[in-house]
């Protein structure tokens, strides 16, 4: 039984080093391989995927389980040879969980104390107040309220902010206002100083983040983008900026990863630029939820979060 790494990232990148270090360390038999070297097809029993690389999946008569060792599965899914039997597991992990509520609550804060436009007063040598909008009144909209949603609503309401989620079937969570479908979509948005993307990249989410979204949106929003880089129509944002209806965001996934040298988000001081960091969960933690799945899945005991396929989430 063998378990294969299959990444078209480079496995000496930072953070996949470290976890591969980590497998072998607490597993020191585990026959773990990494792509592009896997041996014998039919000795490999469980792929750990981020973005593999399409048709890889079906070489291998034996799979018993796909574990993403991200919290989205979109780049499995969209593998047109993908084995549609097997079991398609997802990372859910503490670490991931509490790096995603510091990010966005940073980013929320910058918003509301507007770091921005004190970056731009610093540099131009300008020393000057800017009014502070009362967090009591600083509406936060948290789009999709999953186990990332949630966590970063709840912190951000034990910070005494207003907050709401939206999402996809109705939900009550104390202390969020809750709403639920497209058809109440634009109602949500209607009160939101900013607005967190922590959705799914699936048909129904891409290219949510766009004109008609920002337009339901209060004068001078926020936006952060921490779900996929698809979700947000980018020339869509440039106009919402120009045209001062959204005042700022913060964006940590785009369109096409890294972001290119000559694209405009890089320059504009009205864009807050991290290269997908927001929330990768560390190494030491995430080996021990894939180990954990590992097991589960070699005793035939229930394996945790699995996507349903046809949902794509
Ligand atoms: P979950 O699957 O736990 O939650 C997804 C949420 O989105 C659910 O509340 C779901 O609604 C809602 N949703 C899905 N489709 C729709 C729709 N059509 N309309 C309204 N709501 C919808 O995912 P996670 O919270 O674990 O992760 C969310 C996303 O965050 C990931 O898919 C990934 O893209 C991104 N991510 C980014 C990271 C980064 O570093 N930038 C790190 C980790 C994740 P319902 O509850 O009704 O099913
Ligand atoms: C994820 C991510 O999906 O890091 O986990 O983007």
């Amino acid at each position: 039984m063998a378990v294969l790494i299959l990444t078209e990232i480079d496995p000496t990148d930072l953070w996949f080093a470290e976890l591969i270090d980590q497998l072998q360390n607490r597993k020191p038999d585990l026959d773990l391989r990494v792509w592009p070297k896997y041996g014998k097809p039919e000795e490999i029993e469980i792929v750990l995927a981020w973005r593999p690389p399409p048709g890889v999946m079906q070489r291998f008569p034996n799979l018993k389980l796909i574990m993403s060792l991200g919290a989205s599965v979109e780049t499995i899914l969209e593998d047109p040879d993908l084995p549609k039997h097997i079991p398609i597991a997802r990372l859910v992990s503490e670490s991931k969980t509490l790096q995603m509520v510091e990010y966005v609550t940073l980013a929320v804060l910058m918003f509301q104390r507007r770091f921005i436009e004190y970056q731009t007063l610093q540099r131009l040598g300008r020393w000057e107040y800017l009014s502070v909008a009362d967090s009591s009144l600083f509406t936060v909209g948290v789009l999709g309220l999953g186990v990332l949603g949630l966590g970063v609503a709840k912190k951000l309401a034990d910070m005494n902010f207003p907050v709401r989620g939206w999402s996809r079937k109705r939900k009550t969570v104390a202390g969020i206002e809750c709403f639920h479908g497209r058809e109440k979509l634009e109602l949500f948005l209607s009160k939101c100083q900013v607005i967190i993307c922590l959705l799914p990249l699936t048909p129904e989410t891409k290219g949510i983040l766009c004109h008609e979204t920002f337009s339901a949106l209060p004068s001078r929003a926020c936006i952060i983008n921490v779900g996929r880089g698809q979700h947000l129509v980018e020339a869509d944002l440039l106009s919402a900026l120009d045209s001062g209806q959204i005042a700022g965001a913060c964006l940590d996934v785009f369109d096409t990863e890294p972001l290119p040298i000559d694209h405009p988000f890089w320059s504009d001081s009205r864009i807050i630029v991290t290269p997908h960091i927001a929330a990768p969960g560390l190494p030491k933690e995430v080996a021990d939820r894939v180990l954990d799945t590992i097991d589960s899945s070699l005793e035939g005991r229930p394996l945790e979060y699995l996507i349903d396929c046809d949902r794509g989430y």
